[in-house]
């Protein structure tokens, strides 16, 4: 490795894959800096960037006070909390970590939507205030033998997640931009339409100003009263106030969520209701997964140090041999 290549910008936590795998380098880091902008001055020779999470914005400012940056490799397969475009302007390959968290999200997905339909973890918190002795838990009025559900956003997560209800007998739907005509699941060009034939939605695209409030009133309203909305996406997707409202209005049935518009504050309306089911954003979050996450992260950074190409550039960033 080149020597001017051993330093590193973190923002984020050290975990300790990063700490083996960036062990030939200088890291920096700008948290706990009492001088900031000082700081940054320091570091204008830096050209490499390491995001392993989202934290401050990862946007033209801060490209501008980096000006030898030539790549940002980033935790995650979504990454909406970095201007890759700006990047892209200025030459920056930007690298995520996909594919390798595809299963794991999808098992999430498959988890949510079951504790959703069938109340699992409601009837859990009935079994340990005690009331199971005074009578059974009702029959969770909603099921997956009945359902068809419509899948926003057929990539790799979006794939898995349909193979799996495949598996299950539950029929299958889904909306993106393109359709993919290798894949013989019905492909709806309009997401209204498709919230109109189905019962229940997964959301598995990208966040960003693209799919900002995709989610909201008309199609939650299309969706209708036996409605189910899982979000294994982004918060930013749904309109939370339209959901909220769909919810209190018993326009939709009940949604289960792992992500919200303003993580970590989950609204006040939404930990009262009964019809959801709320996790912390967990989609990929075992041991195992992460692990796998955090070297992709650390390879990217070493194939650039190495000359060599970053494994997966994010495609606004495709990497070119004359950098
Ligand atoms: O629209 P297409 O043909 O590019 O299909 C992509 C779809 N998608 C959208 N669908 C409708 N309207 C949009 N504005 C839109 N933008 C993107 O989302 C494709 O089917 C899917 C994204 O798939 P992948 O790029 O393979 O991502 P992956 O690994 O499935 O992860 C999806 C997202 C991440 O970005 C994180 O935010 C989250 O799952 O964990």
């Amino acid at each position: 490795m080149a020597a001017d290549k051993s330093e590193l910008l973190l923002i984020g936590p050290l975990r300790p894959v990063l700490a083996s795998g960036f062990a030939n380098f200088a890291v920096h880091s700008l948290a706990m800096v009492a001088n900031r902008d000082a700081r940054l001055s320091s570091l204008g020779h830096v050209r490499a960037m390491a995001v392993s999470a989202p934290g401050e914005p990862v946007d033209d400012r801060l490209f501008a006070r980096l000006p030898r940056l030539e790549i940002i490799s980033s935790f995650g397969v979504g990454y909406d909390h970095i201007d890759a475009a700006a990047a892209a302007k200025r030459g920056i390959v930007v690298t995520h970590t996909p594919g390798v968290l595809t299963e794991e999200v999808a098992d999430t997905a498959i988890g949510l939507l079951l504790c959703t339909v069938r109340e699992l973890p409601q009837a859990e918190r009935y079994l340990r205030a005690g009331k199971w002795r005074e009578s059974n838990y009702p029959l969770s009025p909603a099921t997956l033998r009945n359902r068809s559900v419509g899948l926003v956003g057929m990539g790799r997560i979006g794939l898995a997640i349909a193979r799996r209800l495949e598996s299950f007998g539950v029929p299958v739907v889904y909306h993106t931009r393109t359709q993919r005509p290798e894949l013989a699941y019905r492909h709806y060009p309009r997401l209204i339409d498709m919230a109109c034939a189905v019962d229940t939605l997964i959301v598995i695209v990208p966040g960003g100003a693209e799919t900002r409030n995709m989610i909201d009133a008309s199609v939650l309203e299309a969706l209708g009263p036996d409605g189910i909305l899982i979000n294994v996406a982004r918060g930013s997707v749904v309109d939370e106030p339209a959901l909220i409202a769909a919810l209190k209005a018993r326009k939709i049935m009940a949604a289960g969520l792992d992500v919200f518009v303003n993580e970590p504050e989950v609204p006040e309306e939404l930990l009262t209701m009964e019809n959801v089911v709320l996790l912390p954003h967990l989609g990929s979050a075992s041991v195992f997964t992460r692990e796998k996450m955090d070297q992709l992260l650390v390879n990217n950074i070493l194939a650039w140090a190495a000359g060599k190409p970053p494994l997966t550039p994010v495609p606004e960033t495709p990497w070119r041999s004359w950098r």
